[in-house]
């Protein structure tokens, strides 16, 4: 693949006459002895290696049951780089049997930067690999390592012409973009908008055509809309949302070219809405993952103290920080790598426990579906067992004192592949942090609500630990993650935590309704600050999470009609970048930071929620829109998320789902998005591929690509939740009205009871003859003695029948019933939510 590149870029260059530089014969050699002939000095190796160089080749066997790739390594020291120098690096390699190896240009020492890192798939008879690179640094003693190890049965390596010359021409990646009309490649909604982009060197309108089996079923003109500055193209729009018939294989044409085909469908997001969410069960740790439930993807359980695991039943802090251990089995693991960490858990439990509770709060949600999880035969919801799987894991991490260690992982950075059960390293606790106590202060006391109506201890757990965390974080409010604490894993550091505080606090009121919580969100400053940024919201910036449960959860804040008016003005605002991209994504800003596709996400679920509130159109076709982008409606041409759409992300950067660089292993389970594009292009495979990249091209499927194709568990959580928004559209017509209005008022209260009174008025014309009334309580209330109506509940979400009496409500006429209800928790507002016979009544 090097090669074709370099000659792709040689062609190139000689087309406009300008001297080739590739590979001058002039340029020095840097490898001291490649060919072998007589010797193998100065090259070195692992102790269970041994040279063999009597055909020729520098041979070694290698032995079975190593576990990390740098368990075994043929290298060479002493080679000297040039800044900005681009270099060949050739060589000639066997594998006997067929194996992926790692051949790297790396520094000699910890942290072993890698400036060229290469997954060569080594074949019996052999093959010359050539690849390219800038280095980044002048080095006088550079390594270039083959590593070998990795592999639980033995295998022989052999290696010839080793090369390695500068004077080389930067490789030029050219990415596949396919056909230059880009369309949302799983599918639009009958009655939802629907929006394409061309790639054009047209300056004026040209013709399009909507096709489906031969025939043309619509036609119109493009929309001129100039140099794209995220992909450097000149581009043009299409919108053909006036076509509304559903059907499977359409394909757009404008400018001689057609798009990758696509359906107009009422279900497009109905599989995705379960798989974002089954992705949870596969990143669990401490867990045997059943194939049954998952083919292809079983594995023996990981970090659960057996051998060569070193936890996480009993888990040291780093050296110095504490004197104890903790279990801390558990949870999911963060990402590709094996590490385990609050703030990221945080938000990720939280937006998958807010997309159950929009399934209570939202007219047009509907239930999620089972997950097909080992929980799924119990009556909780699934969404609710995978999210405690995690939200056990964060109750762990908490101290007697009610701080919470910031993070757990591994005492060094592992390799690929490797299984979660295999991992050899030692675990460790780092230190505790304000902002890992708050997030287990917001996301305990959401569970404490969500949980409530299925397992009350369960619950009051959960509170506990949030009003333990939240008086830690309160005494200790400036206790931060180092920046520096990033070997082995990722750092999370986060030194403002106003943010944090701002989202604890608003979780505890509106479970609790308590004044000190109620004061706290309405006094800090955060409460009237837009939070809603344009790059959106993410792990270290978490103030939206509390805002979006103010205005979307249930409470009796003052002032809350603002706190909606502001989801709104957010959404507006995301309208707005929509309307001015002609890649229609909701988040365009300069640069694109790490794992962008979930910004964009984040951004679909500020305008969901929009609608949600506000049952505005325009917010739920924004919401859509943004979902095209990442489904094929971009300008690689390509749908971020595994499994579906024609061409797909499905190499991310994992452990455990490397089928890249082990076809034994899965790729990533179906409904994984990948990061995305980032333009700081962190890691080897971006730079050397990457490097220049306008913002919407720094993406690459390639699993070595950590900086721009992770995939991780803040990411797939947006992703459950706007897909659950999306597929809850159905085919996109606006839900019918209902016709009433509910006065719901809770009369009496006492220690842990209450009385309500409900008035449905029939606000329509025609009678209603024969009512069921639903909503859903904040937590865990229970409705017991009822009058005037039959009620029935199931969790948190009660229908009270008519009764034969008052079956009959006459335009313009109410009915009156009531209860007596127990609640256990705190707070407990009047719903936002009625529908009526299935239709959603006024608010
Ligand atoms: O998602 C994180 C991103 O916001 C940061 O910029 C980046 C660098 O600190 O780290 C990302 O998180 C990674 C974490 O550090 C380690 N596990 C994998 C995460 C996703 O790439």
């Amino acid at each position: 693949m090097g090669r074709r590149l370099v000659l792709i870029a040689v062609a190139a260059l000689a087309a406009t006459c300008v001297t080739p530089a590739a590979a001058r014969a002039d340029e020095p050699e840097q490898i001291r002895n490649g060919t072998f002939d007589t010797t193998a000095e100065p090259w070195w190796h692992t102790a269970n290696l041994a040279f063999d160089i009597s055909s020729g080749r520098l041979c070694s066997d290698v032995p079975a049951g190593t576990v990390n790739p740098w368990d075994a390594i043929i290298g060479l020291d002493g080679i000297p780089l040039v800044k900005d120098e681009t270099y060949a690096f050739k060589f000639f390699a066997t594998g006997t049997p067929a194996k992926t190896a790692k051949a790297l240009i790396q520094l000699p020492v910890d942290p072993w930067t890698q400036y060229l890192a290469a997954n060569p798939e080594l074949s019996v008879s052999g093959n010359t690999y050539t690849y390219t690179f800038t280095s980044p640094v002048d080095i006088p003693n550079a390594q270039v390592a083959f590593q070998l190890g990795g592999s639980a049965t033995a295998w022989r390596f052999c290696l010839d012409d080793v090369s390695l010359k500068g004077g080389a021409e930067p490789d030029v990646y050219k990415p596949d973009t396919g056909p230059r009309v880009r369309v949302n490649q799983v599918a639009y909604l009958p009655k939802g908008p629907k929006n394409a982009t061309v790639v054009t060197t047209s300056e004026t309108a040209l013709p399009w055509k909507l096709e489906r089996g031969g025939a043309v079923v619509a036609e119109g003109t493009t929309k001129p809309r100039g140099l794209d500055a995220s992909s450097g193209q000149n581009v043009h729009s299409i919108d053909f949302g006036s076509y509304t018939t559903a059907g499977t294989g359409f394909t757009l044409t404008a400018d001689g070219e057609t798009s990758r085909p696509f359906d107009i469908s009422a279900t497009a997001y109905e599989r995705l809405k379960a798989d974002a969410l089954k992705f949870y069960y596969t990143q669990r740790s401490g867990l045997a993952i059943d194939d049954g439930l998952r083919p292809g993807y079983g594995r023996p359980a990981g970090h659960v103290g057996v051998s060569p695991n070193q936890g996480d039943t009993e888990v040291p802090c780093q050296p110095g920080v504490c004197d104890y251990t903790l279990d801390v089995s558990g949870g999911w693991y963060d990402a590709g790598d094996h590490g385990k960490y609050v703030v990221n858990g945080g938000i990720s439990v939280a937006q998958v426990m807010s997309a159950f509770e929009r399934t209570k709060n939202a007219p047009t949600a509907r239930p999620i579906p089972g997950l097909e999880i080992p929980e799924s035969s119990d009556r909780v919801p699934d969404v609710l067992n995978e999210a405690r799987w995690e939200q056990s894991f964060l109750l762990k991490m908490q101290r007697p004192d009610g701080m919470v260690h910031h993070k757990i992982h591994d005492e060094n950075w592992t390799g690929l592949p490797l299984l979660p059960h295999l991992d050899p390293q030692k675990r460790e606790l780092h230190p505790v942090s304000t902002a890992a106590t708050l997030n287990l202060a917001a996301t305990a006391a959401q569970a404490a609500r969500v949980f409530a109506p299925y397992d009350a201890r369960y619950a009051a757990t959960n509170l506990d630990a949030a009003r333990k965390a939240w008086k830690a974080a309160k005494a200790n409010p400036a206790v931060y993650a180092s920046p520096n604490d990033g070997n082995g894993g990722g750092t999370y550091s986060d030194d403002n935590v106003t943010d944090e505080f701002y989202w604890a606090a608003a979780e505890l009121y509106i479970t609790t309704g308590e004044t000190e919580f109620r004061e706290y969100v309405l006094d800090s400053p955060l409460h009237t600050d837009d939070v809603f940024a344009e790059r959106g919201f993410n792990w270290g910036s978490v103030a939206a999470l509390g805002r979006l449960d103010l205005a979307t959860v249930p409470n009796a804040l003052p002032g809350r009609d603002a706190v909606r008016r502001s989801v709104l003005a957010a959404g507006d605002k995301y309208l707005g970048i929509i309307d001015g991209f002609a890649y229609g994504s909701p988040y365009n800003p300069d640069t694109y930071e790490w794992g962008s596709n979930s910004q964009v996400l984040n951004n679909i679920v500020v305008l969901g929620a929009a609608y949600d509130i506000s049952g505005a159109e325009k917010y739920r076709d924004g919401a859509l829109q943004g979902m095209d982008y990442l489904f094929g409606r971009n300008a690689l041409n390509i749908s971020y998320v595994t499994g579906y759409g024609e061409v797909h992300s499905r190499n991310q950067h994992s452990r455990w789902y490397a089928r890249q660089l082990n076809p034994d292993l899965p790729n990533p389970p179906a409904g994984t998005v990948a990061g995305g594009p980032n333009s700081s292009i962190q890691d080897p495979v971006a730079q050397a591929k990457l490097r220049g990249c306008k913002p919407q091209f720094c993406y690459i499927d390639d699993i070595e690509s950590w900086a721009t194709n992770e995939l991780t568990i803040n990411w797939n959580a947006p992703l459950a939740w706007a897909s659950a928004f999306a597929a809850d559209q159905g085919d996109g017509s606006a839900p019918a009205p209902g016709q009433c209005k509910v006065a719901y008022t809770v009369h009496g209260s006492w220690a842990s009871g209450f009385t309500a009174q409900v008035t449905v008025r029939n606000t329509g014309t025609t009678a209603i003859n024969g009512w069921a009334l639903k909503w859903s309580f904040l937590g865990g209330q229970k409705a017991g003695n009822t009058w005037n109506a039959t009620v029935s509940q199931d969790g948190a979400t009660v229908v009270a029948k008519n009764r034969s009496y008052n079956k009959k409500i006459p335009p313009g006429q109410t009915v009156t019933f009531g209860f007596t209800g127990t609640n256990p928790l705190g707070a407990n507002p009047a719903p936002d939510l009625f529908t009526l016979n299935g239709a959603a009544c006024a608010r």
